[in-house]
């Protein structure tokens, strides 16, 4: 089996709040489709998710204002998931959405419920979400990197892959350097700037969880997922992204 994170960047416009993207999703389903393999699916936020937690001020303490903050992003969240689903069950894939927030964010109990709807021949969708931090009275993000991080420590994918809306990872954010270059394999001279609406730490962040699922032995590819022929170039050497191993 193989796991992917579908970035909030591709499966919507990460500017205009809940825009949707239906047709990259498609393709994508399309192309991971071919590969005729099973597969377990991890969403990002986006515009579904970044745009109001930075309003509502999520990651925070829990007053009554981030209270409905919660759950606008959750409801949000949740439709965003409905969506991948409908898109699945379109090419007769039996996809079932998995919500973090049902089990306070806890990575391991997230990642039974995945495994038990894979061993039952379903295929989980789960991703980014809110939860309540009881302990510290707080509201908290889980990231669908993090998710993707554990999931591959738990479920030993035979690979891992990454998409984004540009084409891996850089030496600089490509969106704002001509001149940026793409790094075939991950080394330590990238550098990363932070985008508007992100509040789970974008590209900076992903490159190190990347690095540690590199670490559990999977290798892990970084590609464009508005290109997504590319999941079926993967071994050859047209291939276009980023490898790390
Ligand atoms: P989400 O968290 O919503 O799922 P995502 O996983 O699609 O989002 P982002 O966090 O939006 O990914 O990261 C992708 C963006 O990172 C690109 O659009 C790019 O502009 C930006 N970026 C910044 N620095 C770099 C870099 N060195 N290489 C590649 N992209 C970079
Ligand atoms: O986009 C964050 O998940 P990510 C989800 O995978 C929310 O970092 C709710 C902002």
């Amino acid at each position: 089996m193989f796991l992917v994170k579908l970035g909030g960047s591709v499966i919507t416009v990460k500017g205009r709040y809940r825009y949707f993207r239906p047709k990259a999703v498609q393709e994508i389903i399309g192309e991971l489709k071919k590969k005729g393999e099973p597969f377990v699916l991890v969403h990002g936020g986006g515009s579904f998710g970044h745009i109001k937690a930075k309003e509502y001020g999520i990651p925070g303490a829990i007053t009554e204002v981030r209270k409905m903050g919660y759950s606008i992003i959750h409801r949000d969240m949740v439709e965003l998931n409905q969506r991948i689903i409908n898109s699945l069950l379109d090419n007769k894939i039996r996809g079932v959405g998995v919500p973090p927030a049902s089990f306070n964010g806890d990575l391991e109990k997230i990642t039974q419920a995945m495994k038990e709807h894979m061993e039952a021949g379903l295929f989980p969708v789960s991703f980014g979400d809110v939860y309540i931090n009881k302990a510290e009275n707080r509201f908290e993000i889980v990231s669908g990197d993090d998710l993707v991080l554990e999931l591959a420590r738990v479920l030993r994918p035979r690979e891992v892959y990454f998409l984004t809306d540009v084409d891996g990872i850089y030496d600089r954010n490509p969106k704002k350097h001509h001149d940026a270059v793409l790094l075939r394999e991950l080394n330590d001279t990238a550098t990363f700037e932070h985008v508007g609406t992100d509040v789970t730490g974008g590209m900076l962040k992903k490159a190190s969880t990347v690095r540690d699922i590199a670490g559990l032995g999977t290798t892990v590819y970084v590609l464009n997922g508005n290109v997504p022929s590319r999941l079926n170039q993967i071994n050859s050497k047209n291939f276009i992204g980023t490898v790390v191993k």
